[in-house]
C-alpha cells in the first residue's frame, strides 16, 4: 500500500534526478509482467542473441526485478540525453572516414550513469533510511527498456530502443531496483503507429517483425559483440561504420523534439573520434589503441576488433590512398585482420582504374 509520504518522496526524488542531469525518471512496481519473460524467452529461442551467452545465461534473473532481487518492491527508470547536435549520418558518403555511433563519441555513459544513479541512491537513503536499493545501468540482467516503458518515461519504438516524447531515440537508460514501495506511473503508451521509418532505414534487415531485432544482422551486434571475421553477406552494408549503428534511431520522427543542448557535456563528441580517418585507425598498435580510446566505450571491443571493422570500412572506401595502410596489415599476427585485409584489397582492386 502506498501511502501520501511514499508520494510526495516520489515527487521529490524526480526533482532530484533532474536536478543530477536525467532527463527522465519514472516508477514501475517490480512484480512480474508474464508477457515480458515471455518475450525474452521468445527471443532467446530464436537465437537472435547470437553468441551473447551472457544473455542466455542469466535469463532468469533478467525477466523480472524480483527474479533477480526477492526484496525487490518498486523499480525507478532513468534516462540521460545524449541527443546530438549534428546529422548522425552526415559522413554515411565520406568513404575515408570512420564512423562511429553517436553513443560512443563521447565519454563512457556506464561511468556516467553509474555515478548520477549513486548519487541518487545516496539521496534516497539519506531521506529514508531503510531503504535498501541497487544501482544497474547496462550490463546487469536487467531489462531496461520494458521497464522504462512500465515507468511511464517513454515507449519501446518498432527499432526497439526506448523512445520518448521529449527526447526521441536518444537516451541512455539505468535504473534503480529498491524495496520501498513508492507509487508507481502509468505505463507509457504506444506511439509509433503506422510508422516504419526505422525498418525501412535498416542497411542489413535486421527486424523480423515489429519490435523484433535480429541482432545477428544489427550492424551494432557485428561491430562491437560479435568476435571473429565479419559474415560477408553484411560487410558491404556495413559502409564505414566502424562501432555502433545509428540509421534506425536517426530517422525517428519523434527526435524533432530532442534539443541537443539538452544533452549532458560528459557526451559531447570528442574531436578525435567524431570524424576520425581510416587511415590513422588502422596504424593503431596496441599502445596506440589504448591511447587514443583511454574513457571511450570503444575501449573494451580492443585493437583487434576495431581494425577488423576499420579493414571492411577500408574495402567499401572507393578511397585508393587506403591501399598503403590495408597492405601493411597483409603482415599482422592476427588470422582475422589478414582475411579482412585481403577482403579489403580485393574491393579497392575493383576500383582503381586500370594501368
Ligand atoms: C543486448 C543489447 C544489445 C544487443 C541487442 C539489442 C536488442 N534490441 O535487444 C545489440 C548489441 C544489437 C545492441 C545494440 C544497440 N544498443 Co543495446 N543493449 C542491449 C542490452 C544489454 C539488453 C537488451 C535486451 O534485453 N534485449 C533482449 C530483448 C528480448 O529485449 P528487447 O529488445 O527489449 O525486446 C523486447 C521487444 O522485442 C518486445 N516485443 C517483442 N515482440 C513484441 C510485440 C509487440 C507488439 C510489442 C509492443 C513489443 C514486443 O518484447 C521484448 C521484451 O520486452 C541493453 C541494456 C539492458 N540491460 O537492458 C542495451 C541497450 C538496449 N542498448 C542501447 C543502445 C543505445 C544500443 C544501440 C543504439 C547502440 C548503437 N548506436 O549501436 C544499438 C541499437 C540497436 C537496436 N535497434 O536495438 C540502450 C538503449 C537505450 C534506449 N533508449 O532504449 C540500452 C538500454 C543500454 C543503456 N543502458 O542505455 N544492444
Ligand atoms: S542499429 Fe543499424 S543495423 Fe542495427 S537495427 Fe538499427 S539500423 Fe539496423
Ligand atoms: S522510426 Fe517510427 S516506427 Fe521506428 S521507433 Fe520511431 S516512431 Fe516508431
Amino acid at each position: 500500500m502506498v501511502n501520501a509520504g511514499a508520494t510526495l518522496l516520489a515527487e521529490r526524488l524526480k526533482a532530484e534526478a533532474a536536478r543530477l542531469g536525467f532527463a527522465v525518471c519514472g516508477i514501475a512496481a517490480a512484480g512480474e509482467d508474464p508477457l515480458r519473460g515471455a518475450r525474452l524467452e521468445q527471443w532467446l529461442g530464436e537465437g537472435f542473441h547470437g553468441t551473447m551467452d551472457w544473455m542466455a545465461a542469466r535469463a532468469d534473473q533478467r525477466r523480472a526485478p524480483q527474479a533477480l532481487w526477492p526484496e525487490a518492491r518498486s523499480v525507478i527508470a532513468l534516462g540521460m540525453s545524449y541527443a546530438p547536435a549534428n546529422d548522425p549520418m552526415a559522413l554515411a558518403e565520406v568513404g575515408e572516414r570512420a564512423r562511429i555511433s553517436v553513443y560512443a563519441q563521447g565519454g563512457d555513459y556506464h561511468d556516467v550513469i553509474k555515478r548520477g544513479l549513486k548519487a541518487l541512491a545516496r539521496w534516497l537513503v539519506a531521506e529514508a533510511p531503510d531503504a535498501a536499493l541497487k544501482v544497474f545501468v547496462d550490463t546487469a540482467p536487467v531489462m531496461e527498456k520494458p521497464l522504462g516503458e512500465a515507468a511511464g518515461i517513454g515507449w519501446q519504438g518498432k527499432h526497439t530502443n526506448l523512445v520518448s516524447r521529449t527526447h526521441g531515440s536518444w537516451l541512455f537508460l539505468g535504473a534503480i531496483y529498491t524495496a520501498l514501495e513508492l507509487p508507481p506511473d502509468v505505463p507509457h503508451a504506444d506511439r509509433c503507429g503506422s510508422c516504419r521509418a526505422c525498418h525501412d532505414a535498416c542497411p542489413t534487415d535486421a527486424f523480423p517483425a515489429p519490435y523484433m531485432l535480429d541482432a545477428r544482422r544489427c550492424i551494432s551486434y557485428l561491430t562491437i559483440e560479435h568476435k571473429g571475421p565479419i559474415p560477408p553477406e553484411f560487410r558491404a552494408a556495413m559502409g564505414n561504420r566502424i562501432y555502433g549503428c545509428d540509421d534506425c534511431l536517426a530517422v525517428c520522427p519523434w527526435n524533432s523534439f530532442a534539443q541537443s543542448a539538452a544533452a549532458n557535456a560528459a557526451f559531447l563528441p570528442r574531436a578525435e573520434l567524431a570524424a576520425p580517418r581510416l587511415a590513422d585507425l588502422l596504424g593503431l598498435d596496441d599502445a596506440g589503441f589504448r591511447r587514443v580510446f583511454a574513457g571511450s566505450p570503444i575501449k573494451r571491443i580492443g585493437r583487434a576488433r576495431m581494425v577488423r571493422n576499420c579493414l571492411i570500412a577500408a574495402g567499401n572506401s572507393g578511397d585508393p590512398a587506403l591501399v598503403a595502410p590495408v597492405q601493411a596489415l597483409l603482415a599482422d599476427p592476427d588470422p582475422v585482420l589478414v582475411e579482412a585485409a585481403k577482403w579489403a584489397l580485393d574491393q579497392l582492386a575493383k576500383i582503381r582504374p586500370s594501368p
